[in-house]
């Protein structure tokens, strides 16, 4: 039943891949990687075609081995436009661990570079940071795992170039990791169109109010009779500190969607943040948390306060790509705590054509 649902969700992503040998089938050609460790081709496991990536970090003794980064070379991409992220997975040496502070030992990231035109990297997010973490490695096995991302790329033309980090816990030197990868894709997709079925979720009815959330009746600035208010003040009294950040998840889990494309309009309002810097909050749409059949697959992004302008409740929009019907759908909001967060729930968008 898995392969079966997996050459499902192979079948859908029919769109040019711009990643430049994504598959490794023309060895390790257009690929960079630095770190300890050895990147290698392994013929005997591929998903995809005749082989795939693999990055052991194998022992303590190498020159440098808590950490191997393998990068893609550039692929232009179109401005303001959204494309999506997948690539399939496994690994062998990622363990939970009962650590405070720590759920694993050992991870691995994806990152996306953004480019401009003359090749200067461009900073993401009013803070600057150079490389966008798509995604760490939401579970740890030998079965072929997914991950994927929809992001939108900015105003002006630029070049893209992915990376994955594979890192090595220096409190734990003697365990050997390994990851492999195949079938690494960015396609562009094309978005949900406005005209299309609009579903209203209730944040009264997506999350739940416990934690740091309030219920807020009769908000005057919110057509919606009911929001949820992340109050600083409160969460202070409740032993919070002030830099959060908190994160509330919830149902319902919405299963059964077309596949395609959808956007999640996350309506908010920020009030008493007065950097315009500050992150505020983050929005995202989680696929599948159950990692059973897929993995977990997260779209979404930071906000920072120039986005919110206090005094009215903005729509925060989150594109997300389902690719098969039996994918379950929830969402999620972190609260940056540093002022106070009105949210009144959000429009369900779409869906637009698979790509
Ligand atoms: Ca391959």
């Amino acid at each position: 039943v898995l392969a079966l649902l997996l050459g499902a969700v192979a079948a859908v992503i029919a769109a040019d891949n711009l990643v430049p040998n994504g598959g490794f089938e023309q060895g390790l050609e257009g690929w960079s990687f630095a770190g300890g460790g050895k990147a290698e081709l392994d013929t005997t496991v591929p998903i995809e075609g005749k082989q795939c990536l693999h990055l052991p970090l194998l022992s303590a003794g190498d020159l440098n081995p808590e950490r191997l980064d393998a990068t893609s070379s550039a692929f232009a991409l179109q401005p303001d436009t959204l494309y999506l992220f997948t690539c399939r997975y496994r690994s062998l040496g990622f363990v939970p661990l009962q650590r405070p502070g720590r759920g694993w030992v050992n991870l691995c990231r994806f990152k996306l570079l953004l480019s401009d035109a003359a090749g200067k990297p461009l900073a993401v997010g009013p803070q600057g940071l150079r490389w966008e973490t798509f995604a760490d490695m939401p579970f740890y096995s030998l079965d072929w795992g997914y991950v994927e991302k929809v992001f939108r790329t900015p105003p002006a033309p630029t070049t893209g170039r992915l990376r994955v980090e594979v890192v090595k816990d220096k409190d734990e030197p003697e365990l050997p990791v390994q990851v492999w990868l195949d079938d690494v894709r960015v396609v562009a997709l094309t978005p949900p169109p406005a005209e299309a079925p609009t579903r209203f979720i209730a944040a009264t009815d997506l999350y739940e109010t416990g934690a740091a959330f309030v219920r807020v009746e009769n908000d005057p600035l919110s057509a919606h009779p009911q929001v949820l208010a992340a109050r600083a003040d409160l969460n202070r009294g409740r032993g919070l500190r002030p830099a959060g950040p908190v994160t509330i998840r919830g149902g319902p889990n919405l299963t059964g969607l077309a596949p395609g494309v959808y956007a999640a309009r996350f309506w908010v309002r920020s009030e008493g943040v007065s950097d315009p810097l500050q992150p505020v909050t983050a929005m995202w749409a989680r696929l599948n948390d159950s990692p059973a059949i897929y993995g977990t697959w997260v779209s979404g992004r930071w906000v920072y306060a120039e986005d919110l302008p206090p005094g009215a409740y903005r729509a925060i929009e989150v594109p997300f790509w389902v690719p098969a019907e039996d994918v379950t759908v929830s969402f999620e909001i972190k609260w940056g705590g540093n002022g106070d967060l009105f949210l009144a729930g959000l429009d369900l968008v779409g869906p637009g054509p698979a790509p």
